[in-house]
């Protein structure tokens, strides 16, 4: 894990990388320039996602944004820019994006990585100035690099994923990572246009007192589900649910808490994605101490066969994931 003392202040993510590439002297320095790519869409979007309620007015002017390309909704503006990004960037492939059906060939075919992305999640949020995010979930391809990617390359398995993610669009804009040693974030400062390392070394707590759930699905819940639930509200936990997995699941990591999405009849096998919401933020909770499951087992052992696979999810806190389980135990 990184070591919170070592970090001068005012490290930038950018120099943060490059000493994080120095400690691994066979690195290629691939990896550090796709995590590079990535936080620079990253501060595009934020750009976006800030301006967004002006963009109705701006864009009464011609429909038309700065660089005279038509204005987007926010989430198809910013899986344009991520694949763009990714695409100039080189070092992908291949992305697979929320917003779209197949994989997106970059034309990199020397590219080492793939990129499964949910450019803007929260999309019910955009629109009325609550927190959004971008989750995102590296592979290094196993097809042979000079060709183009395959679906196995995006259907390796949470574990095997190098390195992961999310920008939380939020009172602040943060951008938190790992490559499997530990799990650092950076907050970025409009003024200076950069990433700061904010949060060196982050670790969720045990247990907590906050659940997230979307409380309307109540009656469609399994019962293990709503037990475990009546035990958090006899305890005098809170209830927070934002409705934005990123931030919800931000606020956990930080203070404690467990985030579900159950099975429910309309989404029986949950709502979230397996491959670029559900695998990233579960290689994340592992790695700052915290637990991610489905009601079949660790999220990271699914065998995802489809790209745009659901599962249920419940992340968090250690005991209070383990404690749901006990609840599920013959119940499923
Ligand atoms: P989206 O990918 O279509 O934006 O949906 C994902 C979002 C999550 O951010 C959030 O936690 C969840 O859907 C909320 O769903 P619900 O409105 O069913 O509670
Ligand atoms: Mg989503």
């Amino acid at each position: 894990k990184e070591n919170a003392i070592a970090q001068p202040v005012g490290t930038t993510l950018e120099r943060y990388i490059m000493r994080k590439q120095a400690e691994f002297p066979f690195a290629t320095g691939e990896l550090s320039q796709l995590l590079r790519d990535i936080a620079l869409a990253g501060k595009i979007v934020n750009r976006e996602v800030n301006r967004a309620g002006l963009t109705s007015i701006i864009g009464a002017m011609g429909q038309q944004n700065v660089q005279g390309e038509a204005q987007q909704k926010l989430d198809v503006e910013a899986n344009i820019r991520f694949i763009r990004a990714l695409t100039n960037g080189g070092e992908a492939c291949a992305v697979l994006s929320e917003e779209e059906d197949d994989i997106i060939h970059t034309g990199n075919c020397n590219g080492k990585y793939v990129v499964a992305i949910d450019p803007l999640d929260g999309s019910s949020n955009i629109d009325v100035n609550i927190s959004i995010g971008t989750i995102f979930s590296i592979y290094r391809r196993v097809s042979p690099v000079g060709e183009d990617a395959t679906r196995e390359d995006f259907l390796q398995g949470g574990r095997r994923q190098v390195a992961a993610g999310y920008i939380l669009y939020g009172s602040s804009t943060m951008l938190v990572y790992t490559t499997g040693h530990g799990v650092a974030g950076f907050t970025y400062e409009n003024s200076l246009g950069e990433f700061f390392l904010s949060h060196p070394s982050i670790s969720i707590p045990t247990s907590g007192t906050v659940f997230s759930c979307n409380e309307g699905y109540w009656f469609d819940y399994p019962q293990y589900v709503r037990d475990y639930l009546m035990q958090c509200k006899r305890q005098g936990q809170s209830g927070r649910y934002v409705g934005s997995l990123v931030a919800d699941y931000h606020r956990n990591l930080l203070t404690g808490g467990i985030y579900l999405y159950p099975p429910t009849s309309k989404n029986p096998s949950g709502k979230l994605r397996v491959l670029y919401e559900a695998f990233p933020l579960a290689f994340l909770i592992e790695q700052a101490g915290g637990t991610a499951e489905s009601e079949h087992g660790p999220i990271l052992d699914i065998v995802a066969t489809e790209f745009h696979q659901r599962t249920p999810l419940f992340v968090g806190s250690s005991s209070m994931v383990n404690l749901l389980l006990t609840k599920s135990v013959g119940a499923v």
